[in-house]
């Protein structure tokens, strides 16, 4: 009875690694060398998720698809890069979803002041019909939208004053992101806003070109903002979304297989950015007061003042995303809510 007992041992085990190695062996994997690029540097959030994408590929596909995670912009800035996907010039980006309003009128969502108020509204409205619709009309454009990552709560900072009511806002040459909602928001606020690239961010500031700019804590820190910046406003303004993106003409030439692989590794690597990130941000505000920055909290009146302020703005992203979108949202966050 040993030997039947060792022989049934032998079996499962023998039928186990069987078993493991199959899927490999049955799935439609070609080597595949695939580029993937983003904006921040490699010692950030958004490097160190890239990071995990990329591990998460190698190993669900056997080794066959390698992912080259380039960050700091070498591939070029968000809309560059955008453009390189639709052109299929290159595989793979993780981006700012601002940068898109230009092809899918949809994001601008995503650009609204105070739409979103926590991580568990965030999620659920991204991870949701709502963010699924808007990730789904990429499609039309080239683009292959697969999971959206954090990149945060922004907030502001500059080298002229601390920010205590909106009115101080005023003559500070603000870079923004390249969006009109945010162009359009800011200048309503008072600020002088300028539209750059966040690769020539840096530099902008450490010449004075522009006061201030404003972004996810994480980002301050990793991006050394710290450095050519005295005053960090806590405001909260509006969430940040990244998405993880594919080349359509691209992603249209690989298997079922290979595209699962793909999708799966984008959902892993969202759900470690989104620990990762707010475990970062939870000391952040202590880290940059340690470098040297002077920090303030907007207080809630003047938060609703900005909103006030903002009611034209509301109204022209209602009218560029369609009513119905804006108000299935308020539904969806009616929901989130509530639960
Ligand atoms: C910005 C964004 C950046 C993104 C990134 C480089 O300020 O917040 O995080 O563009 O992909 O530009």
């Amino acid at each position: 009875s040993t030997t039947l007992i060792r022989r049934a041992v032998l079996a499962v085990a023998g039928a186990a690694v069987f078993s493991a190695a199959l899927p490999a062996l049955a799935q439609d994997i070609k080597p595949r060398l695939i580029r993937f690029g983003y904006g921040l540097n490699e010692q950030s959030n958004q490097g160190r998720a890239s990071k995990v994408f990329a591990e998460a590929v190698e190993k669900a596909s056997g080794g066959k698809m390698k992912v080259r995670a380039i960050g700091a912009s070498a591939l070029g800035p968000d809309v560059q890069m955008q453009n390189s996907l639709i052109g299929g010039a290159q595989e793979m980006m993780v981006g700012s979803t601002a940068t898109l309003v230009g092809i899918t009128k949809e994001m601008a969502l995503w650009d609204t002041p105070f739409l979103i108020s926590n991580a568990k509204e965030a999620d659920a409205l991204l991870d949701g019909p709502i963010g699924d619709k808007i990730r789904n009309k990429l499609q039309d454009k080239g683009l292959v939208g697969l999971a959206y990552w954090e990149n945060g709560f922004r907030n502001l900072t500059n080298s002229k004053r601390a920010i205590n009511k909106v009115e101080d806002l005023e003559g500070i040459k603000l870079r923004v992101m390249q969006n009109n909602v945010f162009l359009n928001s800011f200048k309503t606020l008072g600020a002088n806003a300028v539209p750059m690239a966040f690769s020539e961010l840096f530099s902008a500031l450490e010449t004075n070109t522009v006061d201030g700019q404003e972004n996810p804590f994480n980002t301050i820190l990793s991006s050394k903002f710290y450095e050519v910046q005295k005053y960090m406003t806590v405001t909260n303004h509006v969430y940040s979304p990244w998405i993880v993106m594919a080349s359509k003409k691209w992603w249209d030439q690989l298997s079922k297989d290979e595209q699962k692989i793909l999708s799966d590794a984008a959902k892993l690597s969202r759900d470690f950015e989104r620990k990762d990130t707010r475990a970062e941000a939870a000391s952040a505000v202590a880290d940059l007061k340690a470098k040297g920055m002077q920090v303030n909290e907007l207080s809630p009146a003047e938060s609703a003042r900005m909103r006030d302020k903002l009611t034209r703005v509301y109204a022209q992203i209602g009218a560029d995303i369609g009513m119905d979108l804006w108000n299935e949202t308020q539904g969806e966050l009616t929901k989130i809510r509530a639960k």
